[in-house]
């Protein structure tokens, strides 16, 4: 039995983190500072220490004696990014540079990190790869970059050894659906629970790579036995290899809640990507992991939680 940090832990991402750690007989700390993520997501077994990702002292205290840390806290809103640019940057990445900081004080703890997919931009229809020229178009994705780079910086200054994961879109139980920025599987799931319809923003063709949250678990657990077992610093996607416009997401849907699908097309959301589409070869080349879950399966699931 192994002590492992997950910041963000409260989240959606990391609390079923948390519960297959658990599971596996480990102990599960986490610094959370209960923004986005909520008490109500964590098993009773978790130990909470509510408090900010750039805080020093207290990210410090808190990676003592851990086995591996699971760096996942940031303000994941794009939007936000962009409206408090200074603030998101402090949490999304002098928040990693701390987590980071406190992982090389602590005895070079291994570090798995959360990157996005957010770090490409609009790079068109074909299957991303990990040697494709970062291009971020948002706050968010610079600082993910930026959090990335510090990464590497950690391994080859300090021999800290850290995996980052590009996410493409993660979706899944608990993801909250409360604002309009919100993942689209989570707006649409509880609008269809709502008996509300759907607005596809443009003309629903544009495309997603959607990534089941339990197989993002596998690989996130993946990278931490391959870090103890080789130190590096390496960055990898985490995406299925397939395309899933918006439109074909409502119709799996309704297929799904088995009454005629309600939607309407809005505007266009304004800096939208209109494809993304990662290449999973290299994660499974590493880690031995691949995304298998369905996406009616995961459809299937999220809906049954709401
Ligand atoms: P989430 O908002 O549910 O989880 C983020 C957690 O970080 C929350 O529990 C929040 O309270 C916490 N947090 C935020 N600011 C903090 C701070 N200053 N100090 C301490 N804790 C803080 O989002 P998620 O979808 O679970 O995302 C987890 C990670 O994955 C994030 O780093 C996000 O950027 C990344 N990511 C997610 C997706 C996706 O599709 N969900 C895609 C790409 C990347
Ligand atoms: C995702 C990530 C974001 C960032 C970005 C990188 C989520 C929640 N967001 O943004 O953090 O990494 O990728 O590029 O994973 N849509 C509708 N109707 C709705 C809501 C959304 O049509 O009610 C469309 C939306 O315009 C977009 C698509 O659905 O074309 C996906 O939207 P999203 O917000 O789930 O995710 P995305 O890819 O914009």
């Amino acid at each position: 039995m192994s002590l492992y940090v997950l910041t963000g832990g409260a989240g959606f991402i990391g609390s079923h983190l948390a519960d297959s750690l658990l599971a596996g007989g480990h102990q599960v700390r986490v610094v959370d500072d209960l923004s986005t993520g909520h008490r109500r997501n964590l098993d009773p077994r978790v130990e909470l220490l509510v408090g900010d990702i750039a805080d020093p002292a207290l990210v410090g205290r808190a990676l003592q004696g851990a086995a591996g840390v699971f760096h996942l806290a940031a303000i994941a809103s794009v939007a936000r990014s962009n409206e408090d640019w200074s603030g998101t940057h402090r949490v999304n990445q002098t928040g990693s540079i701390t987590v980071l900081d406190a992982a090389r004080q602590q005895g070079r703890i291994p570090v798995v990190y959360a990157s996005s997919a957010a770090i490409y931009g609009d790079q068109g229809e074909s299957p991303i790869d990990e040697a494709a020229s970062p291009a971020p178009n948002t706050a968010y994705g610079a600082d993910k970059l930026g959090s990335e780079l510090h990464a590497r910086v950690a391994f080859h200054v300090h021999r800290v050894p850290t995996m980052g994961f590009r996410f493409f879109n993660v979706f899944g139980p608990r993801q909250d659906p409360a604002s309009p920025y919100s993942g689209v599987i989570s707006i649409f799931a509880a609008r269809i629970a709502a008996g509300q319809p759907l607005t596809l923003h443009g003309d629903g063709l544009q495309t997603r790579d959607f990534v089941y949250v339990e197989d993002v678990v596998r690989h996130l657990r993946a990278g931490m036995e391959v870090l103890h077992a080789a130190p590096q610093a390496t960055v990898l996607n985490v995406c299925t290899g397939r395309a899933t416009s918006v439109l074909e997401l409502a119709q799996a849907l309704a297929r799904i809640d088995g009454r005629p699908l309600a939607m309407s097309f809005g505007p266009s959301r304004a800096g939208d990507i209109r494809a993304s589409l990662g290449n999973p070869a290299a994660a499974s080349a590493v880690l031995g992991v691949r995304a298998t879950t369905g996406l009616e399966t995961g459809l299937a699931a999220t809906v049954r939680s709401m």
